[in-house]
Order: C-alpha cells, then structure tokens, then sequence
C-alpha cells in the first residue's frame, strides 16, 4: 500500500475505506441544528460545512478524472488540487464578487464558489474537465491552457508562471480601492472630462482582491515584489484590499520549504498582517479566513492567510514522488486529507452519517466520470487561425476614429479643461517642439481626455523624469492620476496589469531599456497572454512608455544605452512603436492609447532617449528635428495606424531604399541629403513601428528602388533588421540587400561605444557601396 499511495486509484481507496469503517461505528452524537455551527465559535453553519464538503469532494473528483484522462491519453493536465481542498472555506469567507487570482490548485475554491451563484450559472464540473481535455468549448481559455477562470465567478485566469499574478493582484487591489474613492481619485485630477464616464470595474465597491499561490512561490521575486509593494504602499498610506493566500503544502516539486519559513518570511513582512490556520481543517480555515477578509474589506489594508495544507497525489501525474519523499511522509500527508476531515467535522457534529457522505461522494464522482465522457471528445482549437483568434484583436478604424473623437473633446467640451492644463498657452501655438515637449504635451493632452489615464513609474512625478519628459504632469492633474512608484520594475508593470483590468488606462514608464529586463515577463508572460488565456473576456489595456536606444552623448555604458528589441519583437500580439519625431511620436502615442481603450492592446512605446532634446538634422540651428505640435482638430487627419512607416524622398532618381527606426531615420535622413548632393537619388523609410513591422510599406520602398539599406541601431543578433530582411524575403524581394547593424556586445562606457554602434560613415559606406554595385 505505502508504495503505491500516490495513485488516483490508492487515494480513492483510502476515502472509502475510512468512511466505510466509520460507518460501522457507533454514532454518539444527535443530529444537530443545520443553522448551528459545526464546531465551538468557527462561524461555520453545518449547511455551509456541507456545501463545502461537496466542493472539495468535486475537487477531488476532477483530480481523480484528471488522472484517468491523462492515462486514456485524452487529457493534458494533471497538476491537481488534492490535500488543498481546504481552500474551499477560503472561497466561503469571501464574496463572489471578490476578484480572484487563483493556485493552480485552488481547484476546492472554484467549486465552492461555483456553488455560491444560482445554480446552475456554472457548473465547476465541466468548466474544469474541458479545461483538462482542451476543449475549445472550455469557457474562459478555450482550450488554450488549463486555468481556473470565469467572469461569472471573478476569477482572472493566471498563467502557470509561479507568482506572476501577484504584482497584478496588487494592482488590482489598488483598481478597486480607486474605484471606492467613488472614482473620485480619478476624477480629481483638476481637468478630468466630466462628460465622460470613467469605466468602474465590475465589482462592487467595498470589494476585495484576493490572490493564491503556494509555498515555494513564496521566495519567487515576483512575489517578493509583490509583498513588497503592498507592504510598501500600505506604509505609505495607499489603501490595498488584498489577502494573499499561501497554500502552503511544505514543497516545490520534490524542493522542501525549511520548516518555519514559510510562516518566519510571511510573518517578517512589513505592512501584511499574517494569519494563519490548518488548511486541512474546514472549520478552522473558514474562521480564520473570515477574520482575515474582514479586516481586510474593513480597512482597505493588505494581509496574508497562511494555510497548511498537503500534497497528496505528488507535484502532478508525472510525479514519482517517492524518489524524493519517504514513504511514511507521504503516509502522514495522507492521514491529513482534507477531505476526510471535514467527514470527520460532518459525522463528529451529528451532520451526516458516513455511509450518507460516502454516497454523496459517490454520486458527485459519478456526476465527474459522466461529464469527462460527454467532454473527452469535445473538438479542440482547430487551426493557427482560431488559436491566434483572442490574442491581439485590432480594430484600426476604431482606433482611428477614437482618436478623431479625442481631438473633438479637447476642442470641444474640453476645451477650458486643455487650455488650464497648459496654463493657458496650448503647443500648438509654440513653436517647433523636440521629442521630449512633444511627448510631454501629448501626455497631458491624454490626461485631459482620458480620465482613466494614469502615468506612474520611477521619478516621474515630482521630478517629471530623468529627462524632464513628463516635467509638470503632477501638478497639472494630481498625484492621484500622475505618481511616482517604488523603485521595481516587476511591481510597476504590475500596477499596471491590475489597474487596466479595474477599467483604467495605464501609461506606466520603465525608466530604461535595460531595466525593463528583470520584470520583463509581467509584458510577456501576464500582460501580452490576458485576451489569450480568458478569449478577451478580460484585457489588460496598457502602454509602457520606455526610455531607450543608444547614442546619448555624457552618458554612456550600456545601460543608459541599451538598444536591444528583441526580447520585445517576439512576444505575441505587443505593439512595439519606435518613433524617431517629435510629431510622429505624438500621432503614435495618441494610436497606442486608443488602441489600448478600444482593443485593451498592450503597447511598447520605445523613446529614443538620444532625440529626446535634440532640435537640428543637418546643420546646427536649422531645426530641422523638431516639429509644430498639431492641434486638436487636425489629430484625425495626421492619424498614424499601427504598423505604418513614414517615407522620405532626397534627389531625382530612385537609385536606393534605406529602412531604418529610431536614431537610425535621423542618421539617415542626413547621409541621404549628402547622396543627393552628388546626384543619387534615395528613399528612406521610417519603420515607426517595429511589431508589427509595416510589411506592406517594406516591401513597397524596396521594389521601387531594387536597392535596400537595411539601418538597424539594434544588434546584429536577434536585431530588426533580421525582420526587416526576412519580411523581403517572404515577400519574394529579388532585388539587392544589405544591412548594417550594431556589435554583438554590450556597450562600453564612453566614445569606445562609437567602434561597436552603427555611424554615419558607415551608413554612407554601405550606401554607396550598394549605389555601386
Ligand atoms: C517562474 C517559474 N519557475 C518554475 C516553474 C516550474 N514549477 C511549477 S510548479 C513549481 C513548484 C511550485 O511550488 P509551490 O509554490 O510550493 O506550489 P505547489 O505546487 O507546491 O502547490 C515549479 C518549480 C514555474 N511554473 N514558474
Ligand atoms: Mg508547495
């Protein structure tokens, strides 16, 4: 028997085993009230210990069913909640209308919580079995992962990525505080649109967040991020309704979480009020939950709920826990199951007998085995088309004619509103502005007509930013929409994710390229993947503003510099812009934010930090760089769409084409000017956006000319130009190409940058090389 406890079949077993035992002896005590509380002061009527006990032995079943699936080779996930069933009583204490960020095994919530709604509404039962088989008909990823996730339920599908929900359950926390403030917060900035609505999250004011995970995932930065954060702003004043849930099963795969330190990590952390309560005792988990959403709801305040639980069944299917377990370890784990003793709670309190809970679990079972038999033959996703189908829906005309609409307001109804946000003076009457005023004036602009536009990050407030791009922001609308966060990247993007789920628009800024990198998953992992894993039933509507690229003149190294884009062009359905302009950096700032409000798209705006305040493109004080800011009423004319480039014409002949982004256009532009000088005539284009590259503007400039330059200030490596080629390529491009890109290396401090980074002469070496060939 010890040998072989880990089984589907062994675990089932030992259930009826027990309650068939049970059953033989004799019953002492008098069938109670059903009103009356199961044991001394836990809160827990015996109606609700019943319900529960039906959700944990559903959990169960659909481990159990997980289990054969996989062995009929019909199913394709197996990580279960078996031993955590307690988290039942977690989903009791709470509200459905709780936003939850579930474990992988808060399987015993999800039921419980299923039961919380008019019957019917959700049936927990097949939700989590289409889940297993990857069934496109399954209701919230469609087949496309196995989460636990419903709108009906409030329940945000997480990824398997350990942790990474957290940042975003603090975000979401902070969404939903915003929202109670009655939004007001939101509208308080001095120049919000009264006659807009603010989008309010669905949830009720005085709700909570709430966000689960287990032991091991403790110690994940992620994590620690997150504790941080709410600790953090919880110090600073900022209300957070957040219960952390640790379902502590004492591993990580085969990995031990030392004794106690779980609890001594948990405990340590400043700004979380801990509690703690044995996972595997229903009553006692549902009394201390209770106390811990209390407190929570009543003060808008963060805590943990530290549950012990066990692992029964090992980490998943695949596990052969006993490689790494000794068999009387797992033996005392299994005489802890949860379910047996919440029987133990329902027969000890004169509820039910045990040959009654042994044919409640009976039937639920065979309830279980019908369903994984109508589901197991359910058609799975079909073609790339229909798995792509959610990831990154685009709606260009309604982005466009969301920007149309916004000029109207800020000519408009908002107009007084615009006017005081620029202190009178509008840029358009200004003149020529650079990169960084235009960026600057366009934000503003976006907080007067988008109330539920925020701009957050490091420094951006008081100080307006290392380089002064959102200089004045703060006062003009408020700390409530304009702040300056904690100094983790991991934790601002998480912000973000959270407050675009409660209905705002995020505009968050990483201060530096390279400094994106170590929070880098929360865009791939969390942000990019929402409208994939929940069919778009939720979005996370966002831009990152990030400050980037190389050529800063004083202040140099790599990591003021850092110019690599490719661990962003290959994450799925993100809008990566890159503008060189000031002008065109306000047109593609404005297509980012509406397509962030009309299609929930999560947009990269990469800010060459070098153009910031530059003014000149071919001789000092020619202003050439800069540009008018455009008013209002022309946004809908100079509209710039996702995915299009901008194209520039030197000289008479149509001998060359040079793609470029970013510093590249400016260096471009400048060589191209000396090519027409002596007579050869040259296109340059602009990508703008580097995902989606503008294929069809690509592949139009290179056949015009047969010629193409590919200048590309990113690493040769993994760098755009590789897109930029094979995109000629796939398009059946026969004429000449060549690129010239930066040294595969990080940047040296000073002017040794110049010797690895894409120059002038060299653009102009290649391009007359090319014009001769
Ligand atoms: C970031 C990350 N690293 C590694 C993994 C692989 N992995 C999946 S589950 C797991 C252990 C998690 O342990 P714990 O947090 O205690 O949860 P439990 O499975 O015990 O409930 C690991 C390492 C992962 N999913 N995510
Ligand atoms: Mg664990």
């Amino acid at each position: 028997m010890l040998c072989s406890v880990s089984t589907s079949h062994d675990l089932d077993e030992r259930f009826r085993g027990a309650l068939t035992a049970w059953s033989t002896q004799p019953t002492t005590t008098p069938a109670a009230d059903p009103h009356a509380t199961v044991r001394g002061d836990s809160g827990l009527t015996a109606a609700q210990a019943r319900e529960l006990f039906d959700a944990q032995v559903t959990s169960r079943h659909l481990d159990l069913a997980a289990r054969r699936l996989r062995a009929d080779g019909a199913g394709f996930y197996t990580i279960g909640s078996a031993g955590h069933e307690g988290n039942a009583a977690v989903a009791a204490a709470l509200r459905p209308t709780d936003p939850a960020l579930l474990h992988y095994r808060s399987g015993a919530f999800y039921c419980a919580r299923a039961g919380q709604l008019p019957e019917g509404k959700v049936d927990p039962i097949r939700d989590v079995l289409r889940g297993i088989v990857a069934s496109a008909a399954e209701p919230i990823a469609g087949g496309r992962h196995k989460v636990f996730g419903s709108t009906e339920l409030n329940i945000i599908p997480t990824t398997s990525t350990i942790a990474s929900h957290l940042p975003r359950a603090v975000g979401l926390a902070f969404a939903i505080e915003r929202a109670r403030q009655g939004g007001d917060a939101l509208r308080a900035g001095r120049h919000a649109a009264p006659e807009l609505d603010t989008p309010l999250p669905p949830w009720p004011r005085d709700a909570i967040a709430v966000c689960s995970f287990g032991d091991a995932s403790v110690n994940h930065a992620s994590a620690t991020a997150a504790f941080n954060t709410a600790g953090w702003s919880d110090f600073t004043g900022l209300r957070l309704p957040l219960l952390f849930v640790c379902e502590d099963n004492g591993l990580g795969i085969s990995v031990r979480s030392p004794a106690g330190w779980v609890g001594a990590a948990l405990k340590a952390r400043p700004g979380l009020r801990y509690h703690h309560a044995d996972g595997c005792d229903l009553a006692q988990t549902y009394a201390v939950a209770r106390s811990a959403v209390a407190w929570v709801r009543r003060h808008r305040r963060p805590a943990v709920l530290h549950l012990r639980t066990v692992r029964l069944m090992g980490h998943a299917g695949a596990d052969a826990e006993l490689a790494y377990r000794a068999p009387a370890e797992i033996e005392h784990d299994l005489a802890l199951d949860p379910l047996l003793r919440t029987a133990r709670l329902l027969i000890d309190s004169g509820q039910a007998t045990a040959l009654e809970l042994l044919s409640r679990y009976d039937e639920i079972g065979w309830r279980v085995q019908h369903a994984a038999a109508q589901v197991r033959e359910e058609p799975k996703l079909a073609s790339a088309a229909e798995v792509v189908a959610p990831l990154a829906p685009r709606r260009p005309l309604r982005v466009a004619r969301s920007v149309t609409r916004a000029g109207e307001r800020a000519a408009g109804a908002l107009l007084a509103a615009r006017a005081d946000a620029f202190g009178g003076t509008p840029p358009e009457r200004g003149g020529g502005q650079t990169l960084a005023q235009s960026i600057n004036a366009t934000l503003t602009d976006l907080l007067v007509t988008h109330p539920q536009a925020l701009v957050f990050g490091e420094d951006v407030a008081r100080k307006g930013g290392v380089y002064g791009v959102t200089k004045g922001l703060r006062d003009r609308f408020g700390p409530a929409r304009v702040f300056d966060t904690l100094l983790d990247e991991t934790s601002i993007l998480g912000l973000g994710l959270g407050a675009g789920l409660g209905g705002m628009l995020p505009i968050p800024e990483i201060q530096y390229l390279a400094y994106l990198h170590n929070a880098e998953d929360q865009l791939r992992g969390e942000a990019a993947s929402m409208r994939f894993f929940s069919q778009g039933a939720y979005r996370n509507p966002m831009v990152v503003r990030i400050a980037g690229l190389a050529y800063q003149k004083g202040f140099g190294g790599h990591f003021h510099n850092d110019h690599s884009v490719a661990v962003l062009r290959d994450i799925p359905g993100l809008v990566v812009a890159a503008p060189a302009r000031p002008d065109d950096a306000a047109a593609m700032l404005r297509t980012c934010v509406a397509a962030a409000e009309v299609d929930g798209t999560v947009s990269v705006f990469l800010e060459p930090i070098a153009l910031y305040h530059t003014r000149d493109l071919h001789h000092d004080g020619d202003g050439g760089w800069a540009a008018p800011y455009v008013p209002p009423a022309r946004w809908g004319d100079t509209h710039v769409p996702v995915g299009r480039a901008r194209g520039y014409s030197f000289g008479p002949t149509d001998e060359l084409t040079i793609i470029t982004f970013g510093n590249g256009v400016r260096m471009s532009l400048r060589v191209a000017a000396r090519l027409a000088e002596a007579g050869h005539g040259c296109r340059v284009v602009d990508l703008r956006w580097l995902a989606p590259l503008p294929v069809a503007d690509i592949v139009r400039e290179a056949a015009a000319t047969g010629r193409v330059l590919v200048v590309d200030e990113t690493r040769r490596t993994g760098g755009v130009a590789e897109g930029v080629l094979a995109t000629l390529v796939d398009a059946g491009y026969v004429g000449l190409a060549r690129r010239i890109a930066a040294v595969d290396t990080f940047l040296p401090l000073g002017p040794a940058a110049d010797h690895v980074l894409v120059g002038e002469d060299a653009i102009e070496r290649a391009a007359r090389a090319l014009l001769a060939a």
